[in-house]
């Protein structure tokens, strides 16, 4: 996709404890770079995060993603939700247990949405290192719409455990193929 003046920037959570969890977010960031209405812009490296939630379950791999977005926020929903169905997602689990493939839409440009289907900015990544730690990789100390200071959230949430994982940062795009 060609950004155009209309798009909207997004910015979108990606998560794995399920079977090759490094490969499924690598593999997942990939699949959005392949989305026609979307333009991949950044992403932060991988972290190894512990699960926040149901605790017995494995670490997770967490990393976050922006894009320059030409559809509505509840087109890009679906499309997220087609990618985790593609990756053996299903819904009949535990709402926090282990999951193959999770992709949150964080943040759609500045809207605050409150519906049955989405809220935005996502209701908890505000309180969540595994978010906070690779959006501030890629953004610095930008502000959640209705929430603050990014680097204010972050240093309630010291507590939580997130590693940073070497390398993988480089975003391929379409276009170095
Ligand atoms: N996702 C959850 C519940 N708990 N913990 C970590 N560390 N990372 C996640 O992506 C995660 C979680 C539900 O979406
Ligand atoms: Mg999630
Ligand atoms: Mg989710």
């Amino acid at each position: 996709m060609t950004i155009s003046p209309s798009d909207v920037v997004v910015w979108i959570g990606l998560g794995s404890n399920m079977g090759q969890a490094v490969d499924q977010v690598e593999q997942a960031i990939i699949a959005l770079t392949e989305e026609p209405g979307l333009e991949l812009t950044a992403r932060s490296s991988l972290y190894r995060t512990a699960p926040i939630g149901h605790v017995a379950q494995p670490d997770f791999i967490n990393a976050v993603v922006r894009a320059s977005c030409g559809m509505g926020c509840y087109g890009l929903l679906e499309v997220l939700q087609k990618i985790e169905k593609r990756f053996g997602r299903t819904r009949n689990g535990d709402r926090f247990g282990p999951r193959p493939l999770d992709l949150d839409l964080l943040m759609y440009a500045d809207q605050i949405i409150s519906s049955a289907q989405l809220e935005l900015p996502h209701p908890r990544m505000h309180v969540r290192l595994f978010v906070l730690e690779p959006l501030a990789e890629i953004e610095g100390d930008i502000a959640i719409p209705g929430r603050g200071r990014l680097s204010v959230l972050r240093q309630a949430c010291l507590d939580q455990r997130v590693q940073r994982l070497g390398g993988g940062a480089a975003l391929k795009t379409s276009k170095d193929n």
